[in-house]
């Protein structure tokens, strides 16, 4: 099995990481070559190429494959897979930091230090995670990575999904269907579904109205998951508190955008998930992959 490194993967890691983790794994790997692609049979991309139409399997080395043209490669019998599983503890982390930096006010003395200020924030603007209610909208990888760490914080979970299983941590399920009775006691709505014409633009000025007005809206999905315009209008009548928001539309976020200034947002580009070993979860995903595809088996993380 020859797997190709697209240079696409360097928005993430330097492709060469994943290159020595497949050969440490004793696969035969090397950096893509769209002159070469009749030798590969998989290649590991960020993002979509042309060439892909030619390799029997690629691996999107995010959980998002929203970019990628999912109905050619089923016609062009290109197996994708996607790397779902990875990010629950990454993005749980960052929202559970993005949390509670509104809880005690951490952004706010950070600008004030920047400032050189000593500041104190109104006696009533702090409060703490415990006893608040979080509800996360997608209750996969993402989803439970926060819910469980929320739950551990003392939090009061609360979640939206399409099937009705519980998971852990999470008190309730909701169906998409009642997504505002699901986020209207909320104090904080966290945002982890993927990006699909059922999910675009979910979030928007209604149901911004249904949130409660000192309540947090957090976004680690897609940045098209909310009506952006919407975003800055709940944020600038002061109809929300505040945003956590690692994804944009577009991205980057331009610079004219009111969203930089606000200083009840905290605005991450798209690092929630970022960590050192970052190509080594993917590694061990297409390790897991060559493997099955060895022994005959279904392929995981299979989208077609
Ligand atoms: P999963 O497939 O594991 O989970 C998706 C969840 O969303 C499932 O619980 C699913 O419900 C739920 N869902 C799907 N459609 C709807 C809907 N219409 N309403 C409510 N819930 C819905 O994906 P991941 O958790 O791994 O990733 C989710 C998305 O997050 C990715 O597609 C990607 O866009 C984004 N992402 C962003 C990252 C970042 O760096 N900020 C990192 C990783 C992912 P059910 O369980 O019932 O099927
Ligand atoms: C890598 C982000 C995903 O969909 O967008 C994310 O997995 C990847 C830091």
């Amino acid at each position: 099995m020859h797997v190709a490194v697209h240079g696409s993967v360097s928005a993430v890691f330097d492709p060469a990481l994943l290159v020595e983790y497949l050969r440490e794994r004793d696969l035969e790997a090397s950096r893509f070559d769209p002159e070469r692609r009749g030798e590969y049979d998989g290649v590991a991309a960020f993002g979509p190429d042309e060439a892909f139409l030619d390799v029997p399997w690629v691996h999107c080395v995010r959980a998002g494959y929203d970019e990628f043209p999912v109905e050619r490669y089923e016609r062009a019998d290109v197996t994708l897979t996607n790397s779902t599983g990875i990010h629950g503890t990454t993005i749980g982390e960052t929202v559970v930091g993005m949390m509670l930096s509104f809880a005690r006010r951490l952004h706010v003395y950070r600008d004030h230090q920047g400032a050189g200020e000593w500041a104190r924030e109104p006696y009533e603007s702090a409060f703490t995670l415990a006893g608040e209610r979080l509800c996360v909208v997608g209750l996969g990888t993402l989803g439970r990575g926060i819910a469980e760490r929320a739950a551990a914080l003392g939090m009061d979970v609360v979640g939206v999904r399409r099937s009705p299983d519980l998971v852990p941590g999470v008190s309730e399920v909701y169906r998409p269907e009642d997504l505002h009775g699901a986020i209207a006691d909320a104090r904080f709505v966290a945002l982890a579904v993927p990006l699909n014409v059922a999910t675009a633009e979910m979030f928007g000025t209604r149901e911004f109205d249904a949130m409660r007005g000192d309540a947090y809206v957090i976004n680690v999905a897609r940045g098209g998951v909310v009506e952006q315009g919407a975003l800055v209008e709940a944020l600038s009548r002061g109809e929300i508190a505040g945003a956590g928001l690692d994804v944009f539309d577009p991205e980057p976020l331009p610079p004219e955008s009111p969203l930089w200034g606000m200083e009840n947002v905290i605005l991450t580009p798209h690092v929630g998930a970022m960590t050192d070993r970052y190509h080594a979860d993917v590694g061990e995903l297409i390790v897991e992959n060559v493997e099955r595809a060895g022994r005959g088996d279904e392929l995981v993380n299979r989208v077609v």
